[in-house]
């Protein structure tokens, strides 16, 4: 028996809806729908088009009901920490993009209230500017939350206008920086301590939970039968990919590579010391309860930044095969910087910014659009490698393998400038992870995967069906 769900998956540049198809040694994904997500910038500062987003999203899911009407369930993920405020059904603006500035306040203020150390110790979560918390504390001082009743994160959101469910799937809620990663629950002396209103937010649930049925107006809209659930998966879609990856054996590193690269292992339990603290890793929560123990890197964002700054200069596209193939081809040593430097984190004139990162050291900087590319590639792989060490150390569990999935697997010299600074194998694959976990967890939830339906299982099944291409590392 194979049964279909559709995955809703929205990343920083595109959203995409999908139909999956889950039996008995059968997994396919099927694109349904691809739409870019661009986000736009007035007066207040720089947001999400949540709107147009969540129109494309309806419109790819009429078509995903059109292409197969024996559609059972639906899953929704996206990028983390942002959110909308709600009173009522009304949403009060259009929710900021983690990139704006204004997060640069939030941090001040949060830490008058509750400095970095005891938050850490609290919530497990590295220090990134744009954690849900910094926001709100932003919004805060603009009198924001006292005007509204609900936070709803994207994908929560987008759940909410689907079904009128307000719920805050766990995975995803672990990145506001206000849960608890020991009890899965909102931290509420933390959230008094920093004067969040406690009614914006709702109750958690984990992937896995059945959000509820679309609106009946909804599902008229869509031409969906009657019915038709939207189901908990793990709505972070960091959490989605790391529940795909396809690794047959522990002991493997996982690198979620796209607009970030998110670094680092799976574990049962947080590893939360003064060294994990030192180290900036977060414990996120993954599906199953477990424990994403990982670093964010930067991540493509680096170079599709780049390009759009030499697309500015040179008014015309510039094509990403070339440019790969003339860094692929560079054989002169190019110097290497710190991916993970926050002043990488805006958008503007990243080669600028790259040189003057080397500028600021008294360094050279790579020259040609090629060494760009080339350096920005080396910097990323040696910001994994030494992530992946951290790891490793921080958590005590060895790291035979890496694991790459998502955009960044399908970048060779990526993956294999990964494999000669870690010094370890490199499995890359699948680029549709996160489609592919948001599709898993909803057919194990709705009971359609036979037998074994552990993650390991889960796990192995995309070893089967999405065999990763192999990057051994470069003899030394
Ligand atoms: C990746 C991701 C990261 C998160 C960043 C901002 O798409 O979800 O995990 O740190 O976006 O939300």
């Amino acid at each position: 028996m194979t049964a279909a769900v559709a995955a809703v998956d929205l990343g920083a540049t595109s959203g995409r809806v999908m139909l999956g198809y889950v039996g008995h040694d059968e997994l396919r994904l099927v694109p349904v729908a691809r739409f870019p997500n661009n986000p736009v910038r007035v007066a207040d500062g720089l947001h999400w088009n949540i709107l147009e987003l969540y129109r494309s999203v309806t419109a790819g899911l009429a078509s995903a009901v059109r292409d197969e009407p024996g559609l059972e369930s639906i899953g929704i993920d996206s990028w983390a920490v942002d959110y909308a405020l709600l009173d009522g059904e009304r949403m009060l603006g259009t929710p900021f993009h983690y990139r704006d500035e204004r997060t640069a306040r939030g941090v001040e203020l949060t830490h008058e209230k509750v400095p970095f150390d005891e938050l850490y110790r609290r919530s497990g979560l590295q220090f990134l500017p744009f954690n849900t918390l910094y926001q709100l504390a932003a919004e805060q001082e603009g009198g924001w939350l006292d005007r509204a009743d609900t936070m709803l994160l994207i994908p929560d959101l987008i759940a909410f206008w689907l079904t009128g469910s307000r719920r805050a799937e766990a995975t995803n809620a672990s990145t506001t920086g206000l849960l608890d990663p020991r009890t899965g629950g909102w931290d509420d002396a933390l959230v008094e301590q920093l004067g969040i209103p406690r009614r914006l937010l709702p109750e958690p649930v984990r992937p896995g939970h059945e959000i509820g049925p679309l609106l009946p107006a909804v599902a008229a809209e869509l031409g969906a039968p009657a019915g038709l659930t939207v189901t908990a998966i793990g709505s972070h879609d960091t959490a989605s990919a790391v529940a795909a990856v396809p690794a047959t054996e522990p002991g493997f590193a996982y690198i979620s590579s796209g607009t970030w690269s998110l670094v680092g292992v799976e574990l049962e339990h947080p590893v939360i010391t003064e060294a994990s603290r030192a180290a900036n890793f977060t414990n996120e929560g993954g599906v199953d309860g477990r424990v994403r123990f990982l670093q964010n890197v930067s991540g493509l964002w680096l170079l599709s930044e780049s390009v759009r700054q030499w697309e500015r200069e040179s008014g015309g596209p510039i094509a990403l095969p070339e440019l790969l193939a003339a860094a692929t081809a560079v054989t002169r040593h190019v110097p290497v910087f710190d991916a993970g430097d926050p002043v990488f984190i805006a958008p503007g004139d990243m080669p600028a910014r790259i040189a003057t990162w080397f500028a600021d050291r008294g360094l050279a900087a790579p020259g040609s659009r090629a060494e760009v590319t080339r350096s920005i590639l080396e910097s990323l792989a040696d910001a994994y490698a030494r992530s992946i060490r951290q790891a490793a150390e921080l958590s005590g569990q060895p790291v035979s393998v890496v694991h790459v999935v998502g955009g960044g697997s399908q970048n060779a010299l990526l993956c294999q400038l990964t494999a000669d600074r870690t010094g370890l194998p490199v499995l890359a694959g699948p680029v549709e992870a996160t489609a592919i976990g948001n599709v898993l967890v909803q057919a194990r939830a709705r009971g359609l995967v036979a037998g074994d339906s552990s993650l390991e299982a889960l796990r192995a099944l995309v070893a089967r069906t999405f065999a990763p291409t192999r990057y051994s590392p470069a003899a030394r």
